[in-house]
């Protein structure tokens, strides 16, 4: 059964409606995905094919420093160049889910009424994969509802948030004067090194000295290829956004002439087709474990000191599960 969005006509299916830009049918396809439900998983295998055409920036940084506030700025240049855009929230930390969250961590509110812009946030883990994947899912359906723009944002600087940019294309690390953690968890290479660092809150007088530090960190890696640049932006007043749109574009144009794009898409798929594969392979040991005679025997000689872990491992391997 194909799934359907209550109150469609027979012969629209959910897939068919969301590929028309039905604003409707993609907030359910996200809730689907989101609840780990067969149906959304379903939704992304029709309309996988179609997708691979939005350009997809992450945006990642401490709590506070003005992601969002940076975001609708984005948007509204966005739309101001016609293109259709899609924020999607992602919250690792947050226990809470979908509305509640809206009003506090997206600050859009100017763009909510706007046809052309879908907002979302997320927090559920989902149980197959996780947020990241669910991330990648609902990415993957904001494009093929015809997005030109995705926004992935997520809060902090560490490996978890930095799973989550892995979908992205782009990779835009926010900072605030005063967020030394962070440059040291990029010197630490805690955090690969984002396309695009923004130093937000550029009224504050220790803009200068952070810019510098970045400078520094920066000067360690790689001189080769891409040029990070370090932007100064006023997210609150409108003041850089338009420069921190026009180096996405100009990042993006580099990816694509360098073929790095589509590397980064196929690492980044490779990683995901892993990752799934891996979920599953440990919900089939998980089951094994518990139902096969032979996996909980194996078990005992290892709790017994007959045999050790890694040999264990190996034979259940072996085994057909
Ligand atoms: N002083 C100053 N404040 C700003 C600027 N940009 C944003 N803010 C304020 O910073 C606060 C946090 O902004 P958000 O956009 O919610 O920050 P965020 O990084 O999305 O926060 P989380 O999603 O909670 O991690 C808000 O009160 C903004 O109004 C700026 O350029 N200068
Ligand atoms: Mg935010």
């Amino acid at each position: 059964m194909m799934p359907r969005l209550m109150g469609a006509t027979d012969q629209d299916t959910l897939a068919e409606l969301l590929l028309r830009g039905d604003k409707r049918a993609l907030a359910r396809g996200i809730s689907l995905v989101e609840d780990d439900d067969p149906a959304g998983w379903e939704l992304v295998r029709e309309v996988y094919p179609k997708t691979g055409k939005a350009s997809v920036v992450g945006f990642t940084g401490p709590p506070g420093v003005g992601k969002s506030t940076l975001l609708a700025g984005l948007t509204k240049v966005r739309r101001a160049q016609d293109r259709q855009v899609a924020v999607l929230s992602i919250d690792p930390s947050s226990p809470f889910t979908k509305g509640a969250l809206l009003g506090d961590r997206i600050r859009l509110t100017e763009h909510f009424l706007d046809p052309g812009v879908f907002i979302r946030s997320m927090a559920n883990r989902g149980a197959l994969g996780g947020l990241s994947e669910a991330t990648l899912q609902a990415a993957l359906l904001m494009d093929a509802s015809g997005k030109d723009d995705v926004f992935l944002e997520t809060v902090g600087v560490g490996q978890a948030e930095v799973d989550i940019i892995d979908h992205a294309d782009t990779v835009v690390l926010v900072l605030m004067p005063g967020s030394g953690d962070s440059i040291q968890a990029l010197k630490a290479g805690v955090m690969e090194i984002p396309d695009i660092i923004v130093v937000n809150k550029a009224e504050h007088p220790l803009t200068d000295t952070m810019v510098r530090e970045i400078r520094g960190v920066l000067s360690l890696g790689p001189q080769k290829g891409w040029r990070v640049p370090i932007l100064r932006t006023q997210a609150a007043k409108g003041i850089g956004v338009e420069d921190v749109i026009e180096r996405m574009d100009e990042h993006r144009a580099y990816i694509e002439e360098e073929g790095t794009l589509s590397e980064r898409r196929r690492r980044n798929l490779l990683n995901e087709v892993l990752a799934l594969a891996t979920v599953r392979l440990r919900r089939r040991l998980d089951a094994a474990i518990e139902k096969d005679e032979d996996v909980q025997s194996l078990l005992d000689e290892v709790v017994a000191r007959r045999l050790d872990p890694a040999s264990a491992a190996a034979k259940l391997l072996e085994k057909e599960i």
